[in-house]
């Protein structure tokens, strides 16, 4: 095994080693994995173009990495316990045997429909053990998994499937999600009326809601089982083939498809599960995403199953059958690190402490949060109810395109700070740099957050365009990954991280491009032109504003704001719906024609002067009608 970081001492070694060698350092690690061929370089990387190769020529499955490697010590383990929507189902427990054979079984099931090393396979799928066994079963068979989350629209279903050309969907009948029971068929079937390449959708019963199945096209996940062997051996893959696609929002109008390969992702996410979470053998770790995000592939499924973990997977909402859920979750299970965002702990906090209170939260030892800022307030409620006092909180910063975690704390062993995701990890050089790209050295500064050297987890490329790759990762700062967040280094060289300084607003966590949000809100007919910000959100984080020039000739506002939200939530999703619509004469606007979001983005923060030079308004009268009618934004 990989040596795991047991001491503050031992991080800081490690960290040295890691800068000073770092095809050493990553050797040692990538040594203790199950590799059909040896790599004949370490990396091979520039950031111009960019090209970043890992483990180079190197040939491996990571399946193999989870099950043949395991089998002979782990095979009565429990790799996935499931914990259903309904208190009252009965859960499951899968062993690292039963995960093996049900993944073999299910390659077999792609196999001999079609699937080939290569393809693109949509997973669209409620949290269900059989979501991750068709992950795995993909990455068996040398299929590229896309996952997309399941409360993503038919358009957004269909643009993605059209982006990538799948050749297969994996879904379900329905999704059971708290108290309600959500058609996802009845989704897919409409997002097919709109792409070409599908041949066979897959569809496993849940909910049993009824479904139409189109003959020759759909087919039953149970029917499709019958008889086929649970033996399949690995394809062999090249360290650098893809492992999957995953599509996330960036500034501009349409998600881009992040792309992660076989070798570095498996190392990485296995070294920083490991290490940040301080994974014992016998413990379970519980990371409630979904995993439609990356953080359901990277810390659910792959990061802890590589590392021979038992991880939780729980299909519901926090808040039923009550608020109290995850904390029974917990004792049931006895969970030792419980992994969450910062919106849970905010939502879980406003029902006060009475569904904390009969449960004994014994066992926790590790708790995490991820996917938007902490504030300093909810840490405190985290870290004293539900930890005790006794837990050290890992505030994990990372991204989609960086595959795991590349900023936190090592639970218990590097010292935490509330709201600061604090020090890089072994591998991980970060750089700050002002927006004219000149490195701000030393403590106590603040800019935007690089990466000046590449870590196994990278984001490769931008399924089917290359160049918005670079244009999006690597353009804005000469020969440096910039993560489109902004940051501060204290001065005791921690870092804090302090929310995007792009166009995408966080929402729970959730990433919205602002030009995704308007050109979905503008395809309402009666919407003229639109500009959408971010504005804080006590509970989200991040709440959507949007400002939109409409036709009111024969509409109320309220009907018309009603519409615009009913327009978003088909166009992408529930969650993109904006939190507040204000109806407003114009928009702020350069001489050139641009929106200065800037002034917008204050307004939505309650700011109502100090707007800066707005001398190349085109009409500054504009900023004053909008102020004066604030009120009205709901
Ligand atoms: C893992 C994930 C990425 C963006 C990132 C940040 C924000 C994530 C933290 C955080 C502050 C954190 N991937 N973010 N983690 N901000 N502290 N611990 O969330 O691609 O969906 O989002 O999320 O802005 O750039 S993501």
């Amino acid at each position: 095994m990989a040596r795991k970081i047991h001491t503050l001492a031992g991080y800081i070694h490690e960290y040295q080693r890691s800068i000073l060698d770092p095809d050493a350092f990553w050797t040692q690690i990538a040594e203790t994995f199950h590799w059909q061929k040896n790599w004949s370089s370490v990396v091979e990387w520039e950031f111009e173009t960019p090209s970043v190769k890992w483990f180079v020529n190197g040939k491996l499955n990571i399946t193999e990495n989870i099950f043949e490697r395991y089998l002979h010590t782990k095979k009565n383990k429990p790799a996935i316990i499931w914990e259903p929507n309904d208190p009252k189902e009965a859960s499951i427990t899968l062993t690292y045997l039963e995960l093996y054979e049900k993944t073999c079984q299910f390659a077999n099931v792609l196999i001999k429909n079609g699937v080939v090393k290569g393809d693109r396979v949509i997973i669209y799928m409620p949290m269900v053990p059989e979501a991750a066994i068709a992950m795995l079963a993909c990455a068996r068979i040398g299929a590229i998994h896309s996952v997309v989350f399941a409360g993503f629209s038919a358009n957004s279903l269909s643009d993605r499937i059209n982006d990538c050309k799948a050749k297969m969907v994996l879904t379900s009948d329905g999704n059971f999600r708290g108290a309600k029971t959500f058609p996802v068929k009845e989704v897919v079937d409409e997002a097919l009326k709109t792409t070409s390449t599908i041949e066979k959708v897959i569809v496993l019963e849940r909910t049993k809601t009824p479904v139409n199945m189109q003959k020759g096209r759909d087919f039953w996940w149970h029917e499709e089982l019958e008889g086929v062997s649970k033996e399949n051996i690995a394809e062999t893959m090249d360290s650098e083939d893809t492992l999957f696609i995953l599509y996330t929002s960036g500034s501009t109008g349409k998600p881009k498809g992040v792309v992660h390969s076989c070798g570095g992702y498996m190392i990485y996410t296995y070294y920083t599960f490991k290490n940040v979470f301080q994974y014992s053998d016998d413990d379970v770790y519980w990371c409630t995403a979904d995993i439609g995000w990356i953080t359901g592939h990277s810390y659910i499924v792959y990061g802890p199953l590589l590392e021979g973990a038992t991880t939780l997977m729980f299909e519901g909402v926090p808040t039923y059958p009550n608020p109290g859920r995850f904390w029974a979750i917990v004792d049931k299970y006895k969970v030792n690190q419980f992994y969450t965002a910062p919106t849970a702990i905010r939502a879980l906090e406003a029902y006060g402490l009475d569904p904390v209170l009969p449960y004994k939260l014994d066992s926790l030892k590790v708790l995490g949060t991820v996917g938007e800022p902490i504030n300093e307030e909810a840490w405190h409620w985290y870290h004293d109810h539900i930890g005790k006092g006794r837990c050290p909180i890992v505030d994990t910063w990372w991204q989609t395109e960086t595959g795991g975690i590349l900023i936190s704390p090592l639970a218990g062993i590097t010292p935490t700070k509330p709201a600061y995701a604090t020090l890089p990890l072994p591998g991980i050089q970060p750089i700050i740099v002002d927006n004219d790209g000149k490195e701000l050295k030393g403590n106590s500064v603040e800019g935007n957050l690089c990466i000046k050297y590449p870590w196994p987890g990278i984001i490769r490329t931008t399924w089917g365009d290359h160049d918005r790759c670079y244009q999006s990762y690597f353009s804005q700062f000469k020969g440096l990954y910039f993560t489109g967040d902004g940051v501060k280094r204290d001065e005791d060289g921690y870092y804090r991280i302090l929310g995007r300084v792009d166009d995408v607003i966080n929402v729970s966590g959730h990433r919205m491009g602002t030009a995704e949000v308007e050109n979905a809100i503008n395809e309402h007919p009666k919407v003229i032109e639109s500009a959408v910000v971010g504005y804080p959100h006590p509970i989200k984080g991040q709440g959507i504003y949007a400002f939109a020039i409409c036709d009111m000739s024969d509409r109320s506002e309220d009907n018309l704001k009603n519409e615009i939200r009913v327009t978003v939530s088909n166009i992408i999703g529930p969650i993109a719906k904006p939190d507040k619509i204000q109806i407003v004469p114009g928009l702020p606007k350069t001489r050139s024609g641009k929106i200065m979001r800037r002034i917008l983005r204050k307004i939505a923060n309650g700011e109502h002067d100090n707007f800066g030079d707005i001398s190349t308004l085109l009409d500054p009268d504009v900023v004053e009608k909008i102020i004066e009618d604030v009120d009205s934004a709901s």
